[in-house]
């Protein structure tokens, strides 16, 4: 059993003396899942129904308006790319509308911390980069906002993907013209006796997801290196051995990083430690979980004490004295747990509130002041920690992370000016297969986090450079690959001969869920150095998604997809039971935008079929086929 598995059985046993239930055995209770939901064959999007069509081909085809497999399965899949992309493209939105605060001067928490990508971004939009900082990040962020609103003109960095790729949105029609109306539109053609047309739905679904790709979630990746700086590689912990057995411990859980970057603040505030001394703690330890915990790694070295399947977890060690939530991805189940335990569970968002959780309402204009407010919180309740019922694992381990598409290619050997003529030279040279980025959430229909863990070792071994971000990247820096060290022990000759020489990671963190962005960027980039053909479709590069639950991987996938980049899931999209959405998902795609999806849950098989289409790919490109043969590594 997997360290990370006999850790979270320890403490689920631990729940389960206390009679709660946690994910795994609520998952439990759900199953055998409903087939008609798996299979994409049910529909409610009006009241006609609810209807499902009979898989075995036997009972009703159509449903009551006589919508058929493939235009119910195409337009539920179309309305979670919807959810997805408004998720976190409204997480762009926010972090933009701080931005224009923090020019404004209306929230004296927030300052540009990294003026000079604000002034090359101030470039990009037309705006004279010279102006002062304040009266700029007033400017950038209107524009950034004013792209969720625009009605006919493309969103602006669009432009940022090769011509290749615009071409053939243009074509297709499905270039974004803002980011809030193609989403719009698409929840609007999967009503009742709208679109009716499988194909064209998910057209209309690439849309809105590449609205968010290049769009709000670029935006939130942007603003935020703006407002809290633009990551640089920083070495910090990981997992749950990151809690403290004599300190006041506080996690930050959600996506939206502008509350937990001020509690980074007010945690270090001399009069909080102080009181936190006067408790009978010996200070204040700030841990992540998802994807707050990604941003405030990567930009304030704050460890992480886990991903997605570690939140109630967390609270069963009894060291808990706080845990702070924004929004996205936290369990309404955190309240049974913590009701076993001392710990005291704030929701912050007017977005994200929580039956039986405490709510401190956040809002920019007083940000330090609240942040501290939510500290005191945790410091009054270190009294409270019952010491016989502490149990803090004691797994932890170090990890590198703080790589953007800006910075990584400088560490990648650009010595004198960042440039990606390195990568470029390494993968035409055979030196690297090619590029993967092991993305999104961890599951509990799969051993936590033990699928992207296989899938990204596989990968090293033939010589992959891999990028991640999410919860993948926690899952995998758990296991130590997310540390120079890495390279020796799992990366093939190419790659550790590169990683070695320059001294980074064969698996390189790029960031939080929004960060996707900046790998559709680097391969963009990439494109642009030369060498590697016209189009992110040519190039060596896949991603994958195996463990995936939420509706923004979907999103995520999509405009992966849609950008020429072939996706592996590892549980299917529900669209199986319907045989034409499915080929169309799966095989016609490639044909049409270069990317595709495939289902696949065995890591290994997954990790095989990216590397076949890497080959594939160098092949038509005519470079060199990869220049070692696969490193044959003992099992650890
Ligand atoms: Fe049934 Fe059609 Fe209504 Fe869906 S839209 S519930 S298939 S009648
Ligand atoms: S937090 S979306 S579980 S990656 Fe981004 Fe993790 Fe998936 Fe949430």
């Amino acid at each position: 059993m997997a360290q990370d598995t006999k850790q979270a059985q320890s403490l689920r046993d631990i729940a389960k003396a206390s009679g709660v239930d946690m994910i795994w055995e609520r998952y439990e209770g759900q199953t055998p899942q409903c087939g008609f939901g798996q299979l994409g064959l049910c529909c409610k999007n009006c009241n006609l129904g609810p209807c499902r069509i009979d898989p075995f081909g036997e009972g009703a085809q159509v449903g009551v308006c006589g919508a058929d497999a493939d235009t119910i399965s195409a337009r539920n899949l179309a309305r979670h790319v919807c959810a997805g992309s408004a998720c976190h493209s409204d997480h762009g939105r926010e972090i933009a509308h701080t931005l224009l605060f923090a020019g404004t001067g209306a929230a004296p928490s927030y300052e540009v911390r990294s003026p000079h990508k604000l002034r090359i971004l101030a470039e990009e939009y037309g705006i004279d980069p010279g102006k002062e900082i304040k009266e700029l990040a007033r400017l950038v962020a209107q524009k950034m906002l004013d792209e969720f609103g625009k009605q006919f003109e493309d969103i602006s960095f669009i432009k940022r993907a090769p011509k290749k790729q615009q071409d053939i949105w243009k074509k297709l029609n499905i270039t974004p013209c803002g980011i809030d109306r193609p989403i719009v539109e698409t929840m609007a053609r999967t009503n009742i006796g709208v679109d009716n047309d499988y194909k064209n739905i998910i057209f209309g679904a690439m849309k809105a997801a590449l609205a968010d790709g290049w769009g709000g979630s670029m935006i939130a990746t942007e603003a935020t290196d703006i407002l809290f700086g633009s990551p640089k590689a920083i070495r910090a912990t990981v997992n749950l051995g990151v809690l403290k057995e004599d300190e006041v411990n506080i996690i930050i859980h959600g996506h939206v990083p502008l509350l937990s970057d001020v509690i980074v603040t007010a945690s270090q505030d001399p009069e909080l430690i102080k009181l936190a001394k006067e408790k009978g703690a010996k200070g204040i330890a700030l841990g992540g979980i998802c994807c707050t915990a990604n941003e405030i790694l990567m930009r304030r070295g704050i460890p992480v004490a886990g991903n997605f399947l570690q939140q109630e977890l967390a609270i069963a060690t009894g060291a808990v004295d706080a845990m702070v939530v924004d929004l996205q991805c936290v369990l309404p189940a955190l309240t049974k747990i913590a009701s076993c335990f001392h710990t005291k569970l704030i929701s912050t968002h007017p977005k994200a509130k929580f039956p039986g959780m405490r709510h401190i309402e956040f809002r920019e204009e007083e940000a330090l002041d609240i942040a501290k407010e939510i500290v005191k919180v945790a410091i009054d309740n270190y009294p409270n920690r019952d010491r016989s019922r502490v149990n803090i694992p004691k797994e932890s381990m170090d990890l590198v992370a703080g790589f953007t598409a800006e910075n990584v290619f400088s560490y990648l050997g650009g010595k004198y000016r960042a440039t990606y003529r390195p990568l470029n030279d390494a993968i035409i040279s055979g030196r690297l297969r090619g590029v993967a980025g092991i993305v999104g959430c961890d599951n509990p229909k799969m051993e936590s986090g033990m699928a992207h863990i296989k899938l990204v070792k596989e990968l090293l071994r033939h010589d992959v450079l891999v990028v991640q971000t999410g919860c993948a990247a926690i899952a995998c820096a758990k296991e130590g690959l997310l540390v120079p060290e890495a390279a020796n022990k799992y990366a093939g000759m190419g790659l550790r001969e590169i990683c070695e020489t320059v001294g980074i990671p064969p698996v390189l963190h790029l960031g939080s869920c929004v960060d996707n962005s900046r790998i559709l960027i680097a391969c963009s980039n990439m494109v642009k150095e030369g060498g590697l053909g016209a189009g992110i479709d040519e190039l060596p590069v896949a991603g994958a998604a195996i463990e995936w639950m939420s509706e923004k991987a979907v999103a995520i996938g999509l405009y992966f997809v849609a950008s020429g980049v072939p996706v592996v899931f590892g549980t299917p999209l529900p669209v199986t039971g319907a045989p034409n959405t499915t080929r169309f998902l799966t095989s016609e795609l490639e044909g049409i935008c270069g990317g595709r999806w495939i289902f696949e849950p065995d890591p290994i098989k997954s990790a095989h079929i990216m590397i076949r289409h890497m080959d594939k790919k160098r092949n038509a490109l005519g470079i060199k086929p990869a220049m070692y043969k696969a490193r044959t590594i003992e099992a650890d």
